[in-house]
């Protein structure tokens, strides 16, 4: 897709209350010239119990439910569900969880839907922390990160937890991932998932400047570092098992990607050598399973 093909329709209003420089806003900008104006969003709690604004305003020319932290998975099985009984089969129903609400306290509803392969779309817009509640460590943090709970005397230890590979192993018909740097793969993905049924999940990467420490205008040049890096490569996979890589670029060092971040600032060059080593065997990984 080129770029002159990017939809000019707009869903997501001005108004909206995200940081300034917010990734996931233009993630969710982009999301919604996709998935166009027949779509039913669910938003698990999250910085998105915020953003849209305060009832009856909204910044949003689609409507949202605002559901429990746990229960994106299950919210979207029941709508789906209720509209169908009604008859709207066309309508789209969309899961905006973010990180906290699907590898951790979302995962249960998750699984189930996607077991049952329910018909939406569930996109995790993964900031890499429990954001809404002033930066906690998830399971999606990467490893050595500062958060509020994992402090600088005592960084996360574990790496990211790879929410990808479970959601593959739910063979489900349709996963990627995708990120604001790269808009057009972002759009096709979008489109593409739109166009199949049954469970799909889309892993969106959106840098948050006040819990990533950076600076609001740097988002997309770090999102497009976390692929050239191969810190977050773009993949799809379908049918839990023919996986293709979208984006092989020559590899740069993750320190071009730490090193923009305040909250890598505290790493000793060890760390860095563990991290570099464990994106380097992950790539392995990912490549193996794309040869397969
Ligand atoms: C059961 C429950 N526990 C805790 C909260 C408080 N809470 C609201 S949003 C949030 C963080 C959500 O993190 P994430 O899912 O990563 O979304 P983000 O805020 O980063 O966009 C928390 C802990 C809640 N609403 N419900
Ligand atoms: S805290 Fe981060 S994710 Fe939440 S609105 Fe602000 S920039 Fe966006
Ligand atoms: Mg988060």
């Amino acid at each position: 897709m080129r770029k002159t093909e990017i939809p000019l329709s707009e869903n997501l209003g001005h108004g909206h209350l995200a940081c300034a420089g917010c990734g996931a806003a233009v993630s969710m900008r982009l999301t919604l010239k996709a998935l166009g104006e027949k779509t039913v969003m669910v938003f698990p709690a999250s910085c998105w119990s915020i953003i849209p604004g305060f009832w009856p305003y909204s910044s949003f020319r689609i409507p949202v439910v605002h559901a429990g932290f746990v229960t994106g998975g299950a919210t979207a099985s029941g709508i789906r569900a209720a509209l169908d009984i009604r008859g709207h089969h066309e309508t789209l129903v969309a899961v905006w969880a973010g990180d906290g609400g699907t590898f951790d306290i979302g995962l249960q509803a998750l699984s189930g839907a996607a077991e049952r392969n329910e018909d939406f779309i569930y996109i995790c817009n993964d900031n890499e922390g429990y954001m809404n509640t002033g930066t906690q460590r998830s399971s999606a943090t990467p490893v050595f990160a500062w958060t509020t709970t994992t402090p600088v005397m005592k960084p996360k230890e574990n790496p990211k937890k790879d929410i990808m590979a479970i959601m593959a192993d739910h063979q489900i018909p349709y996963a990627a991932t995708a990120t604001i740097a790269y808009p057009e793969d972002l759009l096709r993905k979008m489109e593409k998932a739109k166009k199949i049924r049954g469970t799909r999940f889309i892993h969106l990467l959106s840098p948050c400047p006040p819990g990533w420490r950076i600076p609001s205008e740097l988002p997309i040049k770090i999102s497009r570092l976390a692929v050239l890096t191969r810190v977050f490569p773009l993949y799809e996979i379908e049918n839990g098992e023919k996986y293709t890589i979208n984006v092989k670029p020559e590899p740069r060092p993750v320190q071009e990607y730490l090193k923009l971040q305040g909250r890598f600032s505290h790493l000793a060059d060890s760390n860095i050598e563990v991290i570099q080593e464990n994106v380097e065997r992950a790539w392995k990984r990912l490549v193996k399973k794309a040869e397969a």
